[in-house]
């Protein structure tokens, strides 16, 4: 009788275990069952957009008109980059024949894109920024795409897109993709946070990193100190205190995407204060800092607007802000105990009369 063919060790066939990304998440989730290969599948969407987004970015200087701005302004009132554009078309040209998704909400766009009817609808909805930290594109800088799955609840037939108006915690799956000296993609499907390397030789993302969990605490202190006299007196006293301790260290990029990074991979806290122009800050809710705290929840940190968890913000508004502390508990803790003495005082000093 002929033996069946018995393969060599996998150790011997390939350089590493490449454990690809939509392999990840059916591993995850333990189960081929609708839910896992929509999530697999959403994954890997989100993949081939990190990878078209990362050849334009590291050809763009050889580009004619890749970079740059447009010469129009979003509805967030900023100037848009030619990069921003390309990126937030790529991810609507990837989704929309997936038959995954009903809509995609964007910085870039006022409202949300909905998939059109000759296209196969699915029950997903895909919030992103398509490149976060975009003024770091013409320069050569790290700049990241942040997205967030959401299940569509209800039809939405009138396209107001409020069943988006919930909580963070609604969300089934967020993460990033770094685009760096190296292409990372970071996500969670709530079992933890996990890193994939892209290998260009192989064009597929590689787990470089599992269940990544945040030190309680770290040196790194990640903020816009030029906006210092713009804040509320309290996160001047946080900043007073780092001056005056030994052990941290200033890092900040000006792109969201890989100061998170820093901050996941070494611990230490991100803050997007309120100012006095911008009292709730300048960061998106939805698409920047809700997916931002479900991986850091996921990875034992914490996410605060300094007064309540993000996951806990029920937006009222697809494009709303929120202020933003986020990193080891240890040391968002220590920023919101600088805001509960403040708010202490003040009640002291001017009880209800
Ligand atoms: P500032 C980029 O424009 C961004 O949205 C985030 O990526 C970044 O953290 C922040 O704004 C930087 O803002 O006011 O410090 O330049």
């Amino acid at each position: 009788m002929v033996e069946a063919y018995q393969p060599s060790d996998a150790a011997n066939v390939l350089d590493r275990d490449c454990t690809t990304l939509s392999r990840h998440v059916l591993q995850q989730l333990q189960s081929f069952g609708p839910e896992a290969q929509d999530l697999s599948a959403l994954m890997n969407r989100i993949a081939l957009a990190g990878k078209l987004v990362a050849r334009r970015l590291t050809r763009a200087g050889l580009l004619e008109a890749a970079l740059g701005f447009t010469g129009e302004t979003n509805v967030q009132g900023e100037e848009v980059k030619r990069m921003d554009i390309y990126a937030n078309d790529v991810f609507i040209s990837v989704f929309k024949q997936s038959g995954l998704v009903c809509r995609l909400a964007s910085e870039e766009m006022d409202q949300p894109y909905y998939i059109p009817e000759n296209c196969p609808v699915g029950r997903y909805t895909l919030l992103y920024d398509p490149i976060d930290g975009s003024g770091n594109v013409d320069i050569n800088l790290n700049v990241g795409s942040i997205f967030a799955i959401r299940r569509q609840k209800g039809e939405d037939l009138d396209q107001s897109a409020s069943d988006l108006m919930s909580p963070g915690r609604d969300q089934l799956a967020a993460g990033y993709i770094l685009y760096g000296p190296s292409t990372v993609l970071v996500y969670s499907i709530g079992r933890g946070v996990h890193a994939f390397t892209l290998d260009p030789s192989l064009g597929e993302f590689i787990l470089s990193q599992e269940n990544i969990q945040m030190p309680s605490h770290g040196s790194n202190y990640s903020v816009n100190e030029g906006n210092f006299w713009q804040w509320e007196e309290s996160y001047r006293d946080f900043i007073r205190y780092v001056h005056r301790h030994e052990g941290y260290s200033a890092r900040y990029s000006g792109a969201l995407v890989g100061d998170f990074h820093r901050i996941l991979m070494q611990g230490g806290v991100f803050l997007y204060p309120g100012t006095l122009k911008n009292p709730d800050g300048k960061l998106r809710l939805l698409y920047e800092s809700a997916p931002l705290a479900y991986l850091m929840e996921q990875a034992g940190g914490k996410a605060s607007t300094g007064q309540q968890p993000i996951l806990d913000v029920v937006p009222s508004k697809l494009h709303q802000r929120t202020p933003l502390v986020i990193g080891s508990a240890e040391d968002v803790e220590l920023v919101e105990s600088f805001i509960q003495e403040r708010q202490r005082e003040q009640t002291t000093v001017a009880p209800n009369r």
